[in-house]
């Protein structure tokens, strides 16, 4: 009999949506799973907002009081889907009850944060994930495969970008993704940490940054709390505004400890860009592209194909492909948002299931928190910068 693990999610907006979907469905995809997880309790700032995230997400129960979830012997996960200012006070509370704890990305609005929740998950013992799920994309997992077996030789470059336009409009909300106190940074820590724990799944840590960081839109009309609409439904150019104090856009050069070099550009005002996450990799035998709007297909170039075929191919995911055995039966049927959040679930489970700590775990989330906190300081210094080594 398969075991079944109590959840408590903690935040019913966007992210609470996605991870209810991929609880109801991890065990439709994969068979046997690992566990099943339960959708006992969902956690809101209101009872109100809790109760309707209770109904429509699919849970036992609603609270607004975290604190008491946390304490209760039945729940066994927790599921931490709320704005950033509060991930360190939840999951250093949820491993202080000896819970496993899934975080929503970035882990922590830096690295001190980051490292204190790294200390508290490791002194209590439990599994730990932080849920950048763009990894369990299959074809950026198959990028990894490849690399990981030699097929493109050593790494020399990567170039990584992360492009949408939903903030760029100067009369969308001030929203809590542009509040320092709750963000941590803006673009960096929002988006360009996907592209940092990429660029650490596929080449390896980065040891050096040297980034630009401008802040294009400095004023927002001010929104009262609330969920993030992300830009355009809550426009309202008449309202106060209230300050920006996070950065618009990053575009950093990189240095990888393995010898690479690369460069990460993200922005959240690039217009016309929605969802662009784009990897191009050069090895020493071959290349690597993906873009997330195509995401069913992997780009690779291998250079010793005869010199008559030489060129990129499309490999289009499937059962021959990772995580293929639970996904859909052929080829480019689509894979979406949902899959990736369905295999995060799967592999987190796993990790519960197997006493292994999944990948990326908080050790990575705080891996990347350095490197968001060194591209911050590099903007403002307008230096190259050193990301602080985790011996150090
Ligand atoms: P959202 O604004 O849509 O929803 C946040 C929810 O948390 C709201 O319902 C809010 O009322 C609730 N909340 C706020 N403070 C709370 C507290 N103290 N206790 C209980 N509930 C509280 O935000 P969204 O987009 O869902 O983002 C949540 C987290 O997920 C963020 O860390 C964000 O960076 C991350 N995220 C990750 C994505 C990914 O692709 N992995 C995509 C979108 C967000
Ligand atoms: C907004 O930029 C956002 O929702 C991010 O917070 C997510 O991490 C990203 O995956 C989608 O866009």
């Amino acid at each position: 009999m398969t075991k079944t693990l109590n959840i408590a999610m903690i935040g019913g907006g966007f992210m609470g949506k996605a991870h209810a979907m991929a609880y109801a469905s991890m065990p439709m995809f994969f068979w046997p799973a690992p566990a099943i997880p339960h959708r006992k309790v969902v956690v809101d700032v209101t009872d109100e907002l809790a109760e309707a995230a209770r109904q429509r997400f699919g849970f036992d129960e609603a609270s607004s009081d975290w604190r008491e979830v946390i304490a209760r012997d039945d729940i066994d996960v927790i599921d931490i889907c709320t704005p950033n200012n509060v991930h360190a006070e939840i999951a250093i509370a949820a491993a202080k009850a000896g819970k496993h704890i899934i975080c929503e990305k970035p882990l922590a609005r830096g690295g001190e944060e980051a490292k204190a929740m790294l200390d508290a998950v490791e002194k209590a013992g439990v599994i730990h994930m932080v849920a950048f799920n763009y990894r369990r994309t299959p074809a950026v997992a198959l990028a990894k495969k490849y690399i990981d077996e030699g097929r493109i030789g050593e790494i020399l470059n990567f170039r990584g970008t992360y492009l949408q336009d939903w903030s760029a409009d100067p009369d969308g909300p001030l929203s809590w993704r542009f509040q320092k106190k709750i963000a941590g940074s803006g673009t960096i820590g929002d988006i360009g940490t996907h592209v940092v724990d990429l660029a650490h799944y596929l080449v390896g840590p980065i040891s050096a940054v040297s980034a630009l960081t401008p802040t294009y839109i400095k004023s927002r009309p001010l929104q009262s709390g609330g969920v993030d609409k992300l830009g355009a439904s809550e426009k309202n150019s008449g309202a106060p505004r209230g300050e920006v104090d996070v950065d618009d856009e990053v575009v950093s050069m990189l240095k990888f400890e393995c010898g690479a070099i690369g460069s990460l550009e993200a922005t959240r005002n690039g217009y016309g860009r929605n969802n662009f996450i784009t990897l191009e990799i050069h090895g020493t035998k071959g290349s690597i592209l993906f873009n997330y709007e195509r995401r069913d297909e992997l780009q690779v170039m291998f250079a010793d194909d005869p010199a008559d075929a030489r060129g990129f191919r499309t490999v289009y995911t499937g059962p021959a492909h990772p995580y293929g055995e639970g996904l859909w039966p052929i080829p480019a049927l689509g894979i979406g948002y949902s899959e990736t959040k369905i295999i995060e679930c799967y592999d987190f489970f796993n990790a519960i299931a197997s006493g292994e700590q999944p990948s990326p775990s908080f050790a990575d989330g705080y891996l990347t928190e350095l490197v968001a906190d060194a591209l911050i300081t590099s903007g403002e210094t307008e230096q190259w910068v050193k990301v602080q080594s985790l011996t150090a």
